[in-house]
């Protein structure tokens, strides 16, 4: 009988396509920035090697602003749209134009900190860091033009949450009119009752076109977008990254990237504090085009326990996700909310990954035994329903793509 390690191995082999590996065969067959940062901490299992260049090969078509972007089209593949056609971001190799999650930061701190060969590790880590950082610098300067401490998203799937619930009540504000025309291919690898709406996808292209229109000039985007929108699980990645690249620097005597991060890292945490609810006993989003604060718990605001939060939000937060009650956590969203879908997507079903984070944070904040739940729901979804992008948290069935990467990768880290 193989074991879940093994099949986990086979599943992160089986995608690997030699310097990056793809989500799943089919349904994403390209690189995804968070993914991969994600993906290496599972190869670091069995090939450290491979862990550093995954991430080395995301870095290499960074742009020149700073921006890691959220897709890199490394050989043309027909089965996804939006390709690299309708993006026209006119790089070397084709890449989106927006970008994702900054997990980058954590997790090569994940990678030095855990390596076996430290030699190694430390000359890849000195070549990485000024890149991660000036990602992070690129954040704070073109998505955080107020100085508030904490930088919006222009498009949902920056934040690859893409139809979270969070999203509803700012994209009214994204038209729909004028689009090209289009035929999406998602749905046709996946059951489209899992997937985001028509509607939905209408108003992800507009937003793309609309940043197209602007010839991709990333200090322009923020201020031209409709949708801007602060989340507390995406401040909280950024957070940590800073705070981890923060050490990694100051290990390495890199003082001015050190300060710099530090700096940063500061300067948000005091700033998440505007983001908490207490009739939610979560963080929620902040709709920065109204300066409201959005009406939707969704697992964002959970998620924000990936940063260094005060131990009284982190124990709130654990006690709220005890209070989701479904049989398999964490939720995207909370079953309670009539909007709750426990099948689609971002709008109900557990994600691996998203449980790896706030299951770490937690323990980092001493609630061990909340972090201990998470991880045996995660592992009891995987012996149950298999290796799924995302699944029902009520019934545990699996949904989305299968043999999904990071999913895998994310199996080898709870196990260790
Ligand atoms: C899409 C690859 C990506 C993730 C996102 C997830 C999904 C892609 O898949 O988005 O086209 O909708 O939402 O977080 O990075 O796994």
């Amino acid at each position: 009988m193989t074991t879940l390690t093994e099949n986990a191995i086979e599943i992160l082999r089986e995608n690997d396509r030699g310097h990056y590996t793809v989500p799943t065969k089919g349904l994403y067959p390209f690189q995804w920035n968070w993914d991969s940062c994600l993906t290496a901490l599972g190869q670091r299992h069995f090939d450290e090697a491979r862990a550093w260049t995954e991430i080395e090969t995301l870095f290499a078509h960074q742009w020149p602003c700073g921006m890691v972007p959220h897709i890199v089209f490394h050989k043309h593949d027909d089965g996804y749209f939006p390709g690299p056609d309708v993006w026209a971001t006119g790089r070397p190799t084709p890449t989106s134009g927006i970008t994702q999650p900054a997990v980058a930061g954590f997790a090569l701190r994940r990678l030095y900190d855990r390596a076996s060969d430290k030699v190694a590790a430390e000359a890849r880590v000195q070549a990485l860091l000024p890149k991660v950082a000036a990602w992070h610098r690129w954040f704070y300067a073109t998505r955080d033009p107020g100085g508030e401490g904490l930088v919006a998203i222009i498009h949902p799937w920056e934040a690859g949450r893409d139809n979270s619930i969070d999203w509803d009540a700012p994209f009214e504000r994204v038209p729909t009119d004028g689009i090209t025309p289009y035929t999406r291919r998602d749905t046709q690898h996946a059951d489209p009752a899992h997937r985001p709406t028509k509607e939905q996808y209408d108003r992800y292209l507009w937003l793309v076109e609309h940043f197209r229109g602007l010839g991709w000039d990333t200090a322009k985007l923020h201020d031209a977008s409709p949708f801007q929108v602060v989340d507390p699980g995406f401040n909280a990645i950024l957070i940590r990254a800073c705070a981890d690249l923060a050490d990694l620097a100051e290990g390495l005597g890199m003082t001015d990237l050190a300060a710099e991060n530090r700096k940063f890292a500061a300067r948000g945490l005091a700033a998440m504090e505007r983001l908490w609810s207490d009739a939610h006993g979560q963080y929620l989003c902040l709709d920065r085009v109204r300066g409201e604060l959005i009406d939707s718990a969704s697992v964002g605001g959970l998620l924000a326990a990936f940063c260094a939060v005060p131990p009284a939000r982190a124990a709130a937060i654990a006690a709220t996700i005890e209070a989701h009650g479904t049989r398999f956590r964490v939720a995207s969203h909370p079953p309670a909310d009539p909007r709750f879908d426990a099948k689609r997507y971002w709008r109900g079903p557990v994600w691996l990954v998203v449980n790896y984070m706030i299951a770490d944070g937690l323990a980092r904040a001493g609630q061990e035994d909340a972090a201990a739940r998470i991880t045996a729901s995660s592992l009891d979804l995987i012996r149950e329903s298999g290796f799924a992008e995302y699944y029902d948290p009520i019934t545990g069935a699996p949904l989305g793509g299968g043999r999904f990467t990071w999913t895998a990768a994310m199996v080898l880290e709870f196990l260790a």
